[in-house]
């Protein structure tokens, strides 16, 4: 990227950046976002608040596959597939599970956050962790666009900045 970091501070002694990070460009980045039907009037406005994030970050149309899962439960299995087929850089994972109205929550929860956790493990590619676990829907309407941001352009973001920082990794290496 051409964009200054705040971070690259210069090692006085050395003359190089002491930091290095991801900038927030997705130019030329592949993603997959995938998105429980699961509380669709939540995790929809987690949706649009990922693409916004990514088409204004740069990305294209034709480098963003949407994939609709069941719920939740779906999420790493489905991550696992995209992520294998090697044609994406970056997942991006949007759920919502609400503690009140989901059997087995601690459960689902655990086994979804280590699913997908593992996928980003195996494959080595970013998978950003979009997946709110509230109380109460009003918790959770305040995190998908109202009173506290959108977590699914978090997500985004964050996926992005992985890849750029994978890239810049892998260019020093
Ligand atoms: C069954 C279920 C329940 C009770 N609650 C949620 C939830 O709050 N959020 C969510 O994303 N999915 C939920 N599911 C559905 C499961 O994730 C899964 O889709 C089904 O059990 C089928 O495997």
């Amino acid at each position: 990227g051409t964009a200054f970091s705040f971070w690259e501070w210069l090692d006085p002694l050395k003359g190089k950046p002491v930091a290095l990070e991801g900038d927030l460009s997705a130019e030329g980045m592949r993603f997959a976002v995938i998105v429980a039907r699961w509380n669709a009037v939540i995790t929809d406005r987690l949706l649009q608040g990922a693409l916004d994030c990514l088409y204004r970050s740069g990305a294209k149309r034709d480098d963003v596959q949407v994939l609709r899962v069941p719920g939740a439960w779906e999420i790493p299995s489905a991550a696992r597939k995209v992520a294998k087929t090697g044609k994406v850089d970056a997942i991006v994972t949007l759920g919502v599970l609400l503690r009140g109205e989901t059997a087995h929550y601690e459960a689902i929860y655990n086994e979804v956050s280590r699913g997908i956790g593992q996928s980003q493990q195996e494959t080595g590619i970013p998978h950003a962790f979009g997946v709110l676990t509230c109380e109460t829907l009003e918790q959770a309407l305040d995190r998908a666009g109202l009173k506290a941001g959108n977590k699914g352009f978090e997500a985004a973001s964050a996926a992005i900045e992985m890849v750029s920082l994978h890239r810049k990794v892998g260019a020093t290496a």
